[in-house]
């Protein structure tokens, strides 16, 4: 069966939306693995719990436990990413359970290669004693620690403090840095879409039903259902354009060219909402003066998308202010893909300010982020943050003072390493050798350390040349940090919980940090239990560990309220439009055109720039080695790279065949899918697979990674990937 002619992308949408398909497929897949005989209510437990299967949106979950097995998933009906649904890779991630590539105790690399079991006595000896003499010699400042930015992500910091390091990082750059700050510098914070109550939503490179965030395409959904008209800018006709009123194919990397025009059209047509500019921005009329040379007829020539459409996107994007938005985005359009991201970020959230939807009822507004309680509190002291600047450049004036100093650019590891600034690392719930652009180069750097301890569940191809490799307890073994990730218009409180007992000899991140720190003498900043820690999170609220436990989910603090009751973090309080505090760093202080960095060579026939995605039943590089969604991903034939019907014909090509796939640093094998759904100029590449781990034995050999084709890249305001900044040669093997 073909996934073009049996799935099309409108069941897919609505398996991602409202879990139908898709996950029936793969709750039926998983069916004949739960356990067999009569459930009696006595018998099944319901944990509430956070699912892991993405990391990203950490979604409220109940899970049923027979017998001490996992039985199903159900969402939670309270919590805000989610709002009690669960994706195909939630209903399939709890059963790698038992995926027998586990890791089952602490490993050791031999020199041969090879690993060998370890007890963790021997694992915190001989890490912490290696550590030592490497802190010795090359101070504390030459440790990292990179991870998924995760609920217990206070935990490493804490670690990496007391140790005298600032050099935490996440996997930000690869990411949504270039957005993040670009939305920092406009609003002081990034800020949330009202999209249930918006009547004009806008998305730009953004696909909730395929990057999925469940709550994002219910709430589109509603708004539709209440009239709302959906635009989708992309060049490739994602599952989120299936169900939009109209799909603007726009040319890659150049989005900042029609929202220039957007802008101009808002301004000289008069549309924008002057009370609002006038008392609650800066800069307008710096804007005001350059917008003149962006009118549609400029930007058409560049972003392939006729003037007619950009005027009428922009009229009606303004006249149905303030309830009108341009989604704040995530990786695929502007988070760290170009050149221009940073500035093309900048002006969606500019395009949004003029038209006053801030902090508006269905515009943007910012989330009610709760405060935890101190550890202090209860005598448990706080490290000093080292002062030291971030190896990384990552927030140090001259290098990347726009870059988010607790994201730090995750990319910069590998060179750090080869010049002998990083001695030694942690890497806990993430695979930079599979995530991060040119593996070669990375896996150069990261085999340069002296001493790479990786914290993984199985063994990725960053634990895969690690000199320790230590497992951790799997999601449903154990209790994480609270985490406020669900806080939207209502603070929210939620936490993974231990539904089954740990199968094997692993532990939790606490332990192994607490352990490890009685080594390195900073064993007084680890003396509290989880179940300590967490009820210190709690104490501002008045609300036990208990009860977050029965419920799950916690709402805290006050409704968000319509209106711009409190002066935004920025410099000036208000909205900056013209930011004077990039103008200092010597970054462009209002949106201006960028060209892309790279584009394909227009008269090479074989010229491609090579776009990359997720797919609603994959994850990064982490769920290829679930069995249930990798027999999916065959079934449906997901494993082929789209590329232009036309452009395709003329190399030859028919649906499935095989091509070859160059860069100037890569060269790989993949099947194609012929579309008319793509813009010309593009291929583009499901991001799910390509792993090259020879541990993980569902995974491994499926398909190639846009990674693989990626050079190392800094792009000069935040130091992202510009991981669309690539160009391949395309032909028929
Ligand atoms: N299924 C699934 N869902 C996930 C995740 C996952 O791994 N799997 N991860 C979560 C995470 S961490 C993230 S960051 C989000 C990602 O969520 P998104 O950013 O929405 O997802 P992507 O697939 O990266 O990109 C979205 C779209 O951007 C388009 N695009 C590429 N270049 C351009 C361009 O120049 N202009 C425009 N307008 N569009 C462009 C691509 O064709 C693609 O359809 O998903 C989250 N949800
Ligand atoms: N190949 C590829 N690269 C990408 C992307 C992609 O889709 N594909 N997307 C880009 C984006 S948007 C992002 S956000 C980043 C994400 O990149 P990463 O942060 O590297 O995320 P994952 O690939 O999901 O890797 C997560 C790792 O955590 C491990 N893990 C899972 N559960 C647990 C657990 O409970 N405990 C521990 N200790 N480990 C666990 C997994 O086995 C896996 O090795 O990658 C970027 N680069
Ligand atoms: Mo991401």
């Amino acid at each position: 069966m073909s996934f073009d002619k049996k799935i099309t992308r409108r069941t897919f949408l609505r398996a991602a939306a409202g879990s139908t398909l898709v996950s029936g497929l793969a709750a039926a897949a998983l069916s004949c693995t739960a356990p067999k005989g009569q459930k009696t209510a006595a018998d099944i437990r319901k944990i509430p719990t956070q699912c892991q299967g993405c990391g990203a949106n950490r979604c409220g979950i109940y899970v049923y436990v027979k017998d001490g097995r996992p039985w199903k998933v159900e969402g939670n009906p309270g919590t805000y990413n989610n709002a009690g649904t669960v994706c195909p890779r939630g209903h399939a991630y709890i059963h790698d359970l038992y995926n027998p590539d586990r890791i089952k105790q602490p490993l050791k690399r031999t020199a041969e290669g090879k690993y060998e079991p370890i007890s963790w006595e021997q694992a915190f000896t001989e890490i912490s004693t290696q550590l030592n003499l490497i802190i010795m010699e090359d101070g504390p400042q030459s440790v990292f620690w990179i991870q998924y930015p995760m609920a217990n992500i206070p935990l490493a910091f804490r670690f990496m403090h007391a140790l005298g390091s600032p050099n935490t990082i996440t996997h930000g750059a690869t990411c949504f840095t270039a957005r993040n700050a670009a939305f920092n510098a406009t609003f002081g914070g990034l800020p949330d879409n009202d999209l249930k109550n918006s009547r004009y939503i806008v998305l730009i490179g953004r696909n909730p039903a395929g990057g999925v965030k469940l709550q994002q395409i219910k709430d589109i959904a509603y708004a539709k259902r209440h009239g709302a008209r959906l635009v989708v800018l992309d060049p490739r006709h994602s599952e989120t354009a299936v169900i939009a009123e109209e799909w603007l194919p726009v040319k890659p990397g150049t989005d900042l060219a029609f929202l220039l025009a957007m802008i101009n059209v808002i301004i000289e047509e008069g549309l924008y909402d002057q009370k609002f500019v006038e008392e609650h921005t800066v800069g307008f009329d710096n804007l005001k003066d350059e917008i003149v040379t962006y009118p549609p007829e400029w930007a058409e020539k560049i972003c392939d998308i006729p003037k007619e459409t950009i005027y009428r996107v922009a009229r009606d994007f303004a006249s149905h202010k303030p309830r009108a938005l341009i989604h704040r985005g995530y990786h695929g359009g502007y988070g760290s893909g170009y050149y221009n991201s940073f500035q093309t970020a900048r002006a969606v959230a500019i395009a949004n300010a003029i038209i006053g939807n801030y902090e508006r009822v269905g515009g943007l507004f910012m989330p009610q982020k709760p405060t935890l309680g101190e550890l202090e509190k209860g005598g448990h002291p706080a490290p000093q943050i080292p002062e030291i600047e971030k190896a990384d450049g990552s927030g140090v004036p001259g290098r990347y003072p726009a870059a988010s100093y607790s994201d730090g650019i995750a990319h910069a590891v590998p060179e750090l390493a080869l010049s002998g600034k990083f001695k030694a690392g942690f890497v806990y719930h993430m695979n930079p050798v599979r995530t991060n652009p040119n593996p070669t180069r990375v896996i150069a750097g990261y085999k340069k350390l002296q001493l790479l301890v990786t914290i993984d569940c199985v063994m990725s191809e960053t634990a895969a040349l690690s000199h320790y490799v230590l497992p951790e307890h799997f999601f449903l073994e154990r209790d994480d940090h609270i985490d406020t990730v669900h806080s939207g218009p209502i603070g929210q409180l939620t936490m993974v919980q231990q539904a089954v007992k740990p199968l094997h000899n692993t532990k939790p991140l606490l332990d192994i940090l607490t352990d490890l720190s009685k080594g390195l003498g900073i064993g007084k900043y680890f003396n509290f239990t989880m179940d300590e820690l967490n009820t210190l999170r709690l104490q501002p609220f008045g609300v036990t560990l208990d009860e977050l436990k029965k419920t799950g989910v916690i709402e805290v603090g006050q409704h968000w309220q319509e209106g711009f009751l409190k002066p935004c973090k920025t410099p000036s309080g208000k909205v900056e439009i013209y930011s004077g505090q990039l103008d200092s760093w010597g970054i462009d202080p209002l949106p201006r055109w960028q060209e892309p960095m790279v584009s394909p060579n227009p008269s090479d026939k074989n010229s491609f720039r090579l776009l990359h995605g997720k797919q609603a039943i994959h994850s990064h590089a982490m769920t290829a080695n679930t069995p249930y969604l990798m027999q999916l991903s065959a079934h449906y034939n997901m494993i082929r790279m789209w590329i232009n019907r036309q452009r395709a014909e003329a190399l030859g090509l028919k649906d499935g065949d095989t091509v070859v796939v160059e860069s100037d640093i890569g060269k790989g094998y993949v099947k194609v899918r012929l579309t008319g759904g793509l813009h010309p100029s593009a291929v583009w590449m499901p991001s799910g697979y390509g792993i090259f781990s020879k541990y993980l034995k569902t995974a491994y050999g499926n398909g190639i990674n846009y990674n693989d084709f990626l050079n190392t890249y800094f792009d000069p305001v935040v130091g992202h990937v510009m991981c669309n900044e690539i160009i391949v040669r395309v032909a028929k093997v």
